[in-house]
This record gives C-alpha cells, sequence and structure tokens, in this order.
C-alpha cells in the first residue's frame, strides 16, 4: 500500500465508523427496518462522495469532525438512491456492492422505507451532528444537499433517465441526464466541504463545484466503460445492463477511444480547478486521478 492508499483506507474507516454511529438504535419494533438500513449503508462501498466532502473541508482547513455528519448525510442519500434504483419499479437489479440488493433480502416495502429512512436520516445527522454554533454553515449543507439531490438534482436526472427509455439516443440529453443523476451528489461533496470549513469566497466554490462537475463526468464515463469491459464479479453489481436495456451511454454513443480521451480531458480540468485553494491539493489530484483509472 503507497501513502495514497494509507489515507484512503483510513479516511474510509473513520467514515464507517461515524456513519455506523449515526444509526438509530435497532432494539425496539423497528428493528427491521434498521437493519435493512444498515445493511445497505455498511456494505462497503468506495465512500467518494464522503471523502470530497472531507477533502475539500481539509484544503480549506476545516476539522474532519465538523463536517463528518455532512459528510455521511451525502452518503447515506446516495445509499437511498441506490435502494430506491434497484427496486423492480426502477432498474430492478438483483445485485449490489457484492451481494443482494435490499429489496431481495427485506422485500420490496421495507426496501422502500429503509430507502426513505435514510434520506431523512441525512438531514437530522446534519442538524443534529454539526455543531449548533456554526448554524448558517449547517443550514447551507442542508440547503445544497437537498437542492443537489432532489428534483433539479439527482431526482430530476433519473426521471431523465426513466423517460429517455424507447426515445432517439442523443449526446446532449445523455450528458444533462448524467450531470444530474450522478455529478450533483459529487458536486455536493465538493461544496458542502468548503462551506463546512468556513469558505464564503465565490471564486473557491465556483473551482470547487467545477471540479466536481469534471470529475463527476468522468466518473459516469468510466462507469460506463467499465459496463462493457468489467465482470459482475468486480464490480459488484451486474455489467452489460446498459446494453440489455438499450440505454444510451457515452460507449454506445461515442466508442470506448474518445470515452477513455473524454476521461483524460475531464479529468485534467479538474486538476486545474485545484489551483485556487492555498492548503494541500495533493489529496484531491491523487482521489481525480484514482477515479480517472478505477477498475470498480
Ligand atoms: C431512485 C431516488 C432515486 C435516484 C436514482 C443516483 C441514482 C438516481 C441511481 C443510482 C444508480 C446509478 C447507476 C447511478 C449513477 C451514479 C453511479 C455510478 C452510482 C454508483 O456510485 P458508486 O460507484 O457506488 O460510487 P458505491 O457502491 O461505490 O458507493
Amino acid at each position: 500500500m503507497d501513502s495514497n492508499d494509507m489515507r484512503n483506507a483510513k479516511d474510509i474507516k473513520l467514515i464507517e465508523s461515524a456513519l455506523e454511529g449515526f444509526l438509530p438504535d435497532g432494539g425496539c419494533l423497528e428493528k427491521n427496518l434498521v437493519d435493512a438500513m444498515r445493511y445497505s449503508l455498511m456494505a462497503g462501498g468506495k465512500r467518494i462522495r464522503p471523502r470530497l466532502a472531507l477533502e475539500f473541508s481539509r484544503i480549506n482547513g476545516g476539522a474532519d469532525g465538523e463536517i463528518m455528519p455532512a459528510a455521511c448525510a451525502l452518503e447515506m442519500i446516495h445509499t437511498y438512491s441506490l435502494i430506491h434504483d434497484d427496486l423492480p419499479c426502477m432498474d430492478d437489479d438483483d445485485m449490489r456492492r457484492g451481494r443482494p440488493s435490499n429489496h431481495k433480502q427485506f422485500g420490496e416495502a421495507t426496501a422502500l422505507l429503509a430507502g426513505d429512512a435514510l434520506l431523512t436520516l441525512a438531514f437530522k445527522t446534519i442538524f443534529s451532528g454539526m455543531n449548533a454554533q456554526n448554524a448558517v454553515r449547517r443550514a447551507k449543507c442542508a440547503e445544497i444537499l437537498a437542492e443537489y439531490s432532489g428534483a433539479r438534482g439527482m431526482i430530476g436526472g433519473q426521471i431523465i433517465d426513466l423517460e429517455s427509455e424507447g426515445r432517439k439516443p442523443e449526446l446532449e440529453r445523455l450528458e444533462i441526464m448524467d450531470k444530474k443523476k450522478t455529478g450533483c451528489l459529487i458536486k455536493a461533496g465538493c461544496l458542502m466541504g468548503c462551506i463546512g470549513a468556513g469558505v464564503c469566497d465565490g471564486k473557491k466554490l465556483d473551482a470547487a463545484e467545477s471540479y466536481g462537475e469534471c470529475i463527476g463526468l468522468a466518473f459516469q464515463i468510466v462507469d460506463d466503460i467499465l459496463d462493457v469491459t468489467s465482470t459482475t464479479d468486480e464490480l459488484g453489481k451486474p455489467v452489460g445492463s446498459d446494453e440489455t436495456q438499450k440505454k444510451a451511454t457515452y460507449v454506445s454513443l461515442l466508442g470506448t477511444d474518445k470515452c477513455r480521451e473524454l476521461v483524460s480531458e475531464m479529468t485534467e480540468r479538474a486538476l486545474s480547478c485545484l489551483d485556487v485553494f492555498d492548503g494541500d491539493r495533493e489529496p484531491l489530484r491523487e482521489l481525480a486521478l484514482s477515479l480517472a483509472m478505477r477498475s470498480k
């Protein structure tokens, strides 16, 4: 393990221990619900979004303890979106993060409720976990999370996706959809990290958002490439599903070579956004590069 891998592993451990602590007590009549929430929340995953929040807080001199509730809230929203996305009324996927998807394990109704409960727990976590003395930062983080995960953000992307079925594939529509569906939560992590550390400078906030937009797009393109080049075992979720569902992807519209070029271009752009920050840029450089080269 090199020093970057060690830093990532340490951060993932920190995030996972905080996530466990924010889960409600399951020793009651709601035990099955809490078990279903824990099942998906603690099932691994790359924890990219909370890591971005932590790193953008650190580069701006913020303390990990202050941003951690917001970082965890973001992961809760991400996990709820995965649970709901796997439901039969959405993508109907049987596997997620290397094991049966939530509804396969707990049934559809419980999975739906576990997603809902993670969504509401996210906002409770921000309000009860972040320091009340920084009430403005706390409120701003909650506002960003609501905005970027809501109708004009991630959920907006999902409805564009659902309504794309049977339509002629178009690159412009795909880009708008992915910027919302995938990009918005990634951008939210970057922005919440800055806000949690007290950044008010518009230039820095714009740069954090652009960094998020570029790595978000690169992340989605890599996801599309992996869907045709990887295996179910490696990804922990079904591969080839885009083609089976006849979904337009960057690979189907542009081909793999052009996609790889775009990933490099977006990653370079993301790295240049870091110039405005005075703190140590290396962890965010490394994060962007590792996402571009990821194999799962
Ligand atoms: C159903 C409310 C609702 C929203 C659905 C985000 C989303 C919208 C659906 C999730 C499915 C999907 C393919 C989203 C695209 C973004 C993406 C590649 C998610 C997977 O994120 P990773 O790779 O997952 O970070 P891990 O498991 O590592 O956390």
